[in-house]
């Protein structure tokens, strides 16, 4: 930490134009800090011609809860170096980082000032087609080509030791697969569920499976993830949407980036019954993310296989009955992460305006208690579900 400060909004401007060509000697600047996130101290620095550029500044603490949490600068290190990999890897779909100083721990990067963030666009009831195959697309390229199926046994090795992020994966460690299934202090339960909340604490059964799910995160570096592929990491427009944040990155289960992100989007899903009173605005809104999460599975396995087949590297791991059984795997695996995923937002720490912009409780209980069960469910039946449909047909016979 020597040498390191937090920044004020005056320091960001001077490290935007110390590290960028973008603003010229004559430009007028201006910045705010505008970040919201659970982590991080975000600034936007703008000169007169409407030019912009982001700095993002790890704060020694996590910004949600305050300096009793202390944590690691070094995150911004694994940010940058994540984002900078999977650009590399999906420059279309990957925010572009444009300097990173350690020692300040802060980011330069471009501004998506003509995007939003994909959390509020779907919690307004608003539509993407593009969503899904352009993630897919993101998701196939930064898995597969970081996996062991593209890089040779000690370049994959040195990469698992490069991304290690011991820190950032004990949050999720503790916040996605133990905090929702004990009584801890950090969750966060609307009292209208709470039966059903301690339900979760009694079900041996399903922390088995959880634990199953946790050990994989724990002792599977199969790719290198963005650690984080939840709706508020995603920018969007009409065109295009591109990933930020992935301070969690880390090399693990393939499906625990994709799971994530199914989890989001049936987050959404069960969200705009208490969002949406409208029926038909309601209906179409669901009809289109259960679309789009169809496709996404569709269209990430048939890159991800097309990749296997022409690009494997590994001659052991050419085996098409292999390869077969690991994509069943790799579902299997995404589905039980997208049970977690439901199950945390719902009743731990970090909750999502998917939920908590439904104002009445007992509506917000509604999606609440429909997002434990198809958690449980995606959890306990993920090896029995042999294809995306068949979780869409889950969907329909929730109580
Ligand atoms: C204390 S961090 C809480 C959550 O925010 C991040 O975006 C991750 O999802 C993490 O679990
Ligand atoms: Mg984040």
């Amino acid at each position: 930490m020597a040498g390191y400060h937090t920044f004020t909004t005056d320091d960001a401007m001077r490290f935007a134009d110390e590290h960028s060509g973008l603003f010229g000697d004559h430009s007028k600047l201006s910045c705010e800090e505008f970040g919201d996130g659970n982590l991080n101290l975000v600034f936007r620095v703008e000169n007169d011609k409407g030019t912009s550029l982001i700095v993002k500044q790890a704060l020694p603490y996590a910004r949600c809860v305050g300096e009793s949490w202390p944590l690691t600068i070094e995150r911004a290190r694994i940010e940058a170096e994540v984002l900078i990999a999977h650009r590399k890897l999906c420059q279309q779909h990957t925010v572009e980082v444009l300097h990173y100083d350690p020692v300040q721990a802060a980011i330069l990067m471009e501004d998506l000032k003509d995007y939003r963030i994909l959390r509020a666009e779907l919690v307004a009831g608003r539509q993407y087609p593009h969503l899904a195959p352009q993630l897919a697309t993101y998701l196939a390229n930064t898995l597969y080509y970081t996996s062991d199926f593209a890089l040779t046994g000690p370049n994959k090795k040195q990469q698992v030791g490069r991304f290690l992020n011991p820190e950032l994966c004990l949050i999720t460690e503790d916040l996605f697969f133990t905090d929702p299934y004990c009584n801890h202090e950090r969750n966060n339960i609307n009292g209208e569920i709470r039966n059903d909340a301690q339900q979760l604490w009694h079900d041996e059964a399903l922390q088995a499976e959880v634990a199953q799910l946790k050990a994989d995160f724990l002792s599977k570096p199969q790719a290198l993830l963005h650690g984080d592929m939840h709706s508020g990491s995603i920018f969007v427009n009409d065109d295009n949407c591109k990933v930020i944040d992935a301070e969690f990155g880390f090399y693990g289960p393939i499906g625990f980036d994709v799971g994530s992100l199914l989890g989001n989007l049936l987050l959404n899903y069960l969200g705009h019954f208490g969002l949406t009173a409208d029926n038909t605005k309601r209906e179409q809104q669901q009809s289109y993310l259960l679309n789009q999460i169809d496709m996404l599975w569709q269209q990430f396995a048939q890159q991800f296989k097309q990749l296997l087949s022409n690009e494997c590297r590994e001659p052991a791991l050419q085996n098409s009955l292999y390869q077969q059984r690991f994509m069943q795997q790799i579902l299997a695996d995404s589905l039980g992460y997208a049970g977690c995923e439901l199950i945390r937002r719902t009743v731990g720490l970090a909750q999502v305006a998917d939920f908590t912009q439904i104002t009445d409780t007992s509506t917000r209980a509604h999606s609440e208690r429909k997002a434990l069960q198809l958690g449980r469910e995606l959890i306990m039946q993920r090896h029995e579900l042999s294809s995306i449909n068949q979780l869409l047909t889950l969907l329909r016979y929730l109580k």
